[in-house]
């Protein structure tokens, strides 16, 4: 699926701002359908709040019952369209919805257009005929979302009915969930409406190889609306020179002496990306009709060996963290502000990759990350998939279909490098096997030039699914979920997992999560737990076994986590998970210090790198 930019051809309309909104409080959650409030404007069924887009709906307000609200919620929002997208019979009008978290029903003046499944993917319905049907130049949205998660969506989630009622009011119900975060809904991610013309480049499909100094680019190019059309492609460099050129809706483009896309500190120029420009053209009764669209392409290679992670054939060394879409307020939703914060932040620490834990982040992340130079780890929202019933068929095939939508979005993408179907899921438990096996095979069927992992803290010689995959991530919080303050038993500890896990597999490891808890600002040395100290020490325990490992089949390490986040209430929560070695406000503890000394020490030892740090010698995104 193409991200909507604009083009000679094609024109965007954001829908970003304050939406009419409405939660469902019925007991069934079901008087909106009933009493079908998407038939009219939202404000003719009952009272509206103003809502804003992209945002969770959850932290904007100060009402505690809307905070921790199951069910439907109702968004509307009217849209004035130009004339030319109402009268031109060439022009497709395309309602796009970049994430709705978790089920989605939309509906255009009234009329039912799309429906999703999945808290983390776009879709989109072509609304032409119904824009185009009347003499409106404006369209009522209306999309209804329920944050409901049971046991075969993903992430799954369980409904607990309380039914004692001296202990429960009557229909008491609260959602349970298997994942440490928190249930953010809403529209996450921006609503658009783009055009296209009726005839229109649907897809387009790159993927890159070196022979010697030249860079191949094929691509494959699918059109929508008729069979007759010409395609040219053309490739820019990133002065704008045409450097290949092609015809044809597949081929392959040879760049000789071709720059490649390196990851951020692994090359002095990192992240060089070229442009493909597609352009089609078809001849109708009525004259021609041209489509154009732009694609960013990096010529890269990935291979994985038995205990290297090769990047353009060099290996690559991880040293990143684990992100969440989080922060205050706007729960997860998409921000520019806090985005590039959060990318100068990436910079500075000199992280070179992050793993989207624990679902696919939104499409403007990927598309800085290809511009930057940092690796992803794309993960699923298979978090949380706890329960035997969550592996029978209706999972696995949504779980299949997940992996179809999210390899069909970031598929393009140069710094994606691996997918990741899962986090720690119970790989040992009977069905896992045939589940993994088969996600798996199914994804590497989609996407051949990329290793498949899922992440895992089952034992090396339990699970059931790491047969399967490219290279084992492991999660481990030795000295934190167990030997509770006893630091002095990390170093062992964490020899003998990578031991063990590389005598059984022979295959590379990543250290996919570590770390501790700290309060920002709470001290105490000797360190105890919860303090900055204590965070820093887990840490400094973890680099030593990683120094020796790293030196024979660890390939990476990915800190747990990049910001403290939003998590369920629990005992163990003190206002969310505080492992972030920034604060949620970004701000950083000592541990940000800690580790970036390490990152930039880990690029220099490897050779890559100017020795300075940004922002002297680094040169500023903005300028890239
Ligand atoms: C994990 C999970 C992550 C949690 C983290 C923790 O293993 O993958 O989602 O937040 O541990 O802090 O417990």
């Amino acid at each position: 699926m193409l991200y909507p930019r604009e083009s000679a051809s094609r024109e965007r309309k954001d829908l970003d701002g304050l939406w009419k909104f409405r939660a469902d409080f019925s007991e069934n959650r079901l008087r909106g359908f009933e009493q079908q409030w998407y038939r009219s404007p939202l404000r003719e069924s009952g009272p509206t709040l103003d809502m804003p887009v992209p945002s969770s709906f959850n932290d904007v307000g100060q009402d505690r019952q809307l905070r921790g609200f199951v069910g439907w919620v109702w968004y509307e929002r009217e849209a004035t369209l130009p004339q030319r997208w109402t009268q031109d019979p060439n022009t497709r009008v395309v309602l796009r919805i970049g994430s709705a978290h978790y089920y989605a029903i939309v509906w255009v003046n009234g009329v039912h257009v799309a429906e999703h499944e999945g808290g983390h993917l776009p879709f989109e319905a072509d609304i032409s005929k119904l824009v185009q049907s009347g003499p409106l130049s404006f369209c009522r949205i209306t999309i209804a979302v329920n944050n409901t998660l049971g046991p075969h969506t993903l992430p799954p989630g369980t409904i607990l009915y309380r039914t004692d009622t001296s202990m429960y009011p009557n229909r008491y119900f609260v959602q349970n969930t298997n994942f440490d975060f928190y249930n953010y809904a809403g529209l996450h991610r921006p609503v658009i409406l783009y055009t296209t013309p009726t005839t229109y480049i649907d897809d387009i499909n790159v993927t890159t190889s070196m022979d010697q100094n030249t860079g191949l680019v094929h691509y494959q190019i699918s059109i929508q609306g008729s069979e007759h059309f010409q395609l040219e492609v053309y490739l820019h460099d990133e002065e704008g020179n045409i450097v290949a050129r092609g015809t044809g809706s597949r081929g392959q483009l040879q760049v000789p002496n071709a720059h490649l896309w390196w990851p951020y500190l692994m090359h002095e120029h990192p992240a060089y990306l070229y442009s493909l420009e597609v352009r089609l053209t078809v001849q109708t009764a009525a004259g021609s009709m041209s489509d154009f669209y732009t694609l960013p392409v990096g010529i890269r290679t990935v291979a994985v060996t038995k205990n290297q992670f090769l990047i353009n054939g060099k290996p690559f060394y991880f040293h990143g963290v684990n992100k969440h879409e989080d922060s205050d307020i706007r729960g997860r939703g998409f921000d520019w502000p806090l985005l590039m914060k959060d990318f100068n932040l990436l910079l500075w620490l000199g992280a070179n990759a992050f793993r989207t834990s624990h679902y696919p982040y939104a499409e403007e992340v990927m598309e800085l990350c290809d511009q930057y130079g940092i690796v992803v780890i794309d993960e699923s929202p298979g978090v949380g998939i706890k329960l035997n019933q969550s592996y029978n068929n209706q999972s696995l095939q949504h779980h299949l279909e997940v992996m179809e939508e999210l390899v069909r979005r970031d598929k393009n993408h140069p710094a994606v490098v691996m997918w990741s179907v899962a986090n720690e899921p119970t790989s040992f438990l009977e069905p896992a096997g045939y589940y993994f096996k088969t996600l798996i095979a199914h994804t590497k069927a989609l996407d051949p030039s990329r290793p498949v992992t899922f992440v895992t803290n089952s034992q090396y010689d339990t699970d059931l699914g790491a047969p399967y995959v490219d290279v084992i991530c492991v999660n481990s919080y030795l000295s934190w979920y167990h030997d509770y303050g006893h630091l002095e038993v990390i170093q062992l500890q964490l020899a003998t997992q990578f031991e063990n896990w590389y005598r059984t597999y022979q295959k590379p490891i990543i250290q996919s999560e570590y770390g501790a808890d700290a309060v920002t600002g709470l001290h105490h040395d000797p360190p105890l737990m919860f303090s900055e100290e204590y965070q820093k020490s887990v840490l400094e325990q973890y680099h030593l076994v990683l120094d020796q490992k790293r030196k024979e089949y660890v390939i990476g390490e990915l800190i747990w986590n990049f910001a403290d986040f939003m998590t369920d209430q629990t005992p163990q929560r003190v206002i969310g998970n505080k492992k972030g070695i920034f604060t949620r406000q970004r701000q950083p503890k000592g541990a940000a210090f800690l580790l970036r000394e390490r990152y930039w020490k880990l690029a220099n030892e490897t050779g890559y790198l100017p020795p300075e740090k940004p922002p002297y010698l680094v040169k500023s995104p903005l300028t890239w």
